[in-house]
């Protein structure tokens, strides 16, 4: 499949999906979420990890597309809310770990793309911030939650009331990105971390991103039982077998995801 505003490579078993409309900074209008969205649908079973970063050398994603929002009737915002939203809980729910390589701004929406990936890493050139209530809106696409949700109440209502943009070394101190790298090593360090993902076993990187997603949002018990049971599941897999299999016999193991 072709795309406009997005490219989608792969690189074995790791795919690089680029936002890539560097003349408006890579906001996401509808085209592009519509993009975004068959892009992350199309990943096949050999995909084990997926990069997002930003086309050009400025930004991520500098946000929602404020020209395409600013004339937006009421239903057509919610037709594009519906979109946002079902794009970045698909990709919450995709099986395969997620690494946003923060290349530049990520403003807003974008910021809140990247809040959606499981892993996030900067750039040193990177800033961050969700500045919605300058535009007379708040976040629109989960900011104010998954911000909420890594970085606490305090820093999350400080970032969201002041509309203000934190560099990477800030937003590492604040736990909003894991690391912080030159630019031009970023996605080399992104594809350092999914290459160490893919020497583990698929199902059990699957499950733990499932019970890690889905147990956040529960009470300790609650979420304990969650991980009980993706526990247990995982044993009879092939990959179980084989990983406690090569362990005992000093190997490495070769996993099929089975
Ligand atoms: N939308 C559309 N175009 C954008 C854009 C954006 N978010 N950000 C930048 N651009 C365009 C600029 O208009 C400019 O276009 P031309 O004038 O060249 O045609 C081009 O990208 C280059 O930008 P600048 O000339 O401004 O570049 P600078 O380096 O001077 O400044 C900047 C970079 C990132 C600081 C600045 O562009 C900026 O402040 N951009 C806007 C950042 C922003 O406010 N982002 C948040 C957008 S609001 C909701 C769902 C979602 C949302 C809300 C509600 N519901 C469902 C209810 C989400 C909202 C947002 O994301």
């Amino acid at each position: 499949m072709t795309y406009e505003n997005i490219r989608l490579e792969h690189e074995g078993a790791i795919a690089l999906l680029t936002i890539d409309r560097p003349k408006a900074l890579n906001a996401l209008n509808s085209k592009t979420l519509q993009e975004l969205e068959a892009a992350v649908q199309s990943l096949g079973a050999d995909t084990r990890a997926l990069i997002i970063t930003g086309g050009g050398e400025k930004a991520f994603v500098a946000g929602a597309d404020i020209s395409e929002m600013a004339s937006l009737p009421a239903s057509a915002a919610r037709e594009f809310a519906a979109l946002g939203h079902r794009v970045f809980a698909l990709l919450e729910a995709l099986p395969i770990p997620t690494i946003a390589a923060v290349n530049g701004f990520a403003l807003g929406g974008g910021c809140e793309l990247a809040l959606a990936c499981d892993l996030i890493y900067a750039s040193e050139k990177a800033q961050l911030g969700l500045p919605e209530v300058s535009l007379g809106v708040i976040p629109g696409f989960g900011g104010t939650q998954r911000l909420t949700r890594l970085v606490g109440r305090s820093r999350a209502k400080e970032l969201v009331f002041t509309g203000g943009r934190v560099d990477a070394a800030t937003a590492k101190a604040i736990g909003l990105v894991l690391d912080v790298v030159p630019a031009a090593d970023l996605l080399t360090h992104c594809r350092l971390v999914a290459g160490k993902i893919l020497k583990n076993g698929p199902l059990a990187v699957s499950q733990a991103k499932r019970v890690i997603e889905f147990g956040a949002d529960q009470d300790l018990r609650a979420a304990n039982e969650l991980e009980r049971q993706g526990f247990a599941a995982l044993f009879g897999s092939d990959d179980q077998r084989e990983g406690m299999k090569a362990f005992l016999e000093k190997r490495p193991a070769a996993f099929t995801g089975k």
